[in-house]
């Protein structure tokens, strides 16, 4: 089968966008607004098991003598929390400190020099996603891609596979046409819960993570060694598209033999 379209989660995916930008920008809002609270790399490692910036914050809320009381006060407070640190997430991104990760950009124009289409499936905020693609490629980011989906565009975020159903529906596809990449379990198990083959390359956040079901697990698109199953040439160079087909034809044998 011929792979039709590559599926492109955001956050730890294009970039590791949770460590360089969303957690400071966070702890920049609290600052902004004269709150106490800052989140450092451990809390904030465990509050990445909430999706979404907003419901991550009344997440943290929940267990915060210092927050308002009243749970509309709470809501209220985050969506303004949230508002800020997408600005200031969005100015990190513009003044250079959040980089696209090592063989993202090589295998998105090999994606378009092959007609391999291409989507963005993530469940970040729209603005995130253009302050991010905008820097990396200028303002026609968009053009490369036949769906973005976004936040906004769905009711429930991952782990939930309805980004992903609703990238297939928008490419007119099947789950098995495509391959999604991802960095975190809640986005493989999205993806699975879609049917959709899942390639991992995991973020700093998720290193230790279990992640089940996936072609293949490794450290970047970048490097050819360090992946699980291994690639037949861990010589140098990044990975490529037919290594993405190596890794599903290898996956469809295992499981038309167990
Ligand atoms: C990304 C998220 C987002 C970002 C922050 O997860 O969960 O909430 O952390 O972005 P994934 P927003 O990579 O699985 O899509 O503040 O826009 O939610
Ligand atoms: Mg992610």
């Amino acid at each position: 089968m011929t792979l039709q379209a590559l599926l492109w989660d955001v956050d730890g995916t294009l970039a590791e966008t949770e460590r360089d930008g969303h957690r400071v920008a966070f702890n920049q809002a609290f600052e902004s607004l004269g709150l106490s609270w800052r989140w450092d790399e451990v809390h904030y490692g465990r509050l990445l098991a909430v999706s979404g910036g907003r419901e991550r914050l009344l997440h943290d809320m929940s267990s915060r003598s210092d927050a308002p009381a009243l749970s509309q006060q709470r809501e209220t407070l985050a969506v303004e929390l949230h508002a800020l640190k997408n600005r200031f997430y969005a100015d990190r991104v513009a003044a250079g400190h959040v980089a696209l990760r090592p063989g993202v950009a090589a295998l998105m124009a090999e994606c378009r020099a092959q007609g391999v289409r291409q989507a963005i499936t993530t469940t970040t905020s729209r603005s995130n996603v253009e302050a991010l693609l905008k820097t990396a490629f200028g303002g026609g980011w968009a053009e490369p891609f036949d769906a973005v989906v976004c936040g906004e565009d769905v009711r429930c975020k991952k782990p939930d596979p309805e980004v992903f159903l609703l990238a297939l529906q928008r490419l007119q596809i099947g789950p098995l046409d495509a391959i999604a990449i991802e960095d975190s379990p809640g986005g493989v198990a999205a993806a699975r819960a879609a049917q959709v083959p899942v390639l991992v390359t995991l973020s700093s956040y998720f290193q230790q993570a279990t992640v089940e079901a996936a072609l293949a697990i490794g450290p970047g698109l970048g490097q050819r060694r360090g992946w699980r199953p291994a690639l037949v040439d861990e010589g140098p160079g990044r990975v490529t598209l037919d290594d993405l087909l190596q890794w599903r034809e290898r996956a469809d044998s295992v499981s038309q033999h167990a």
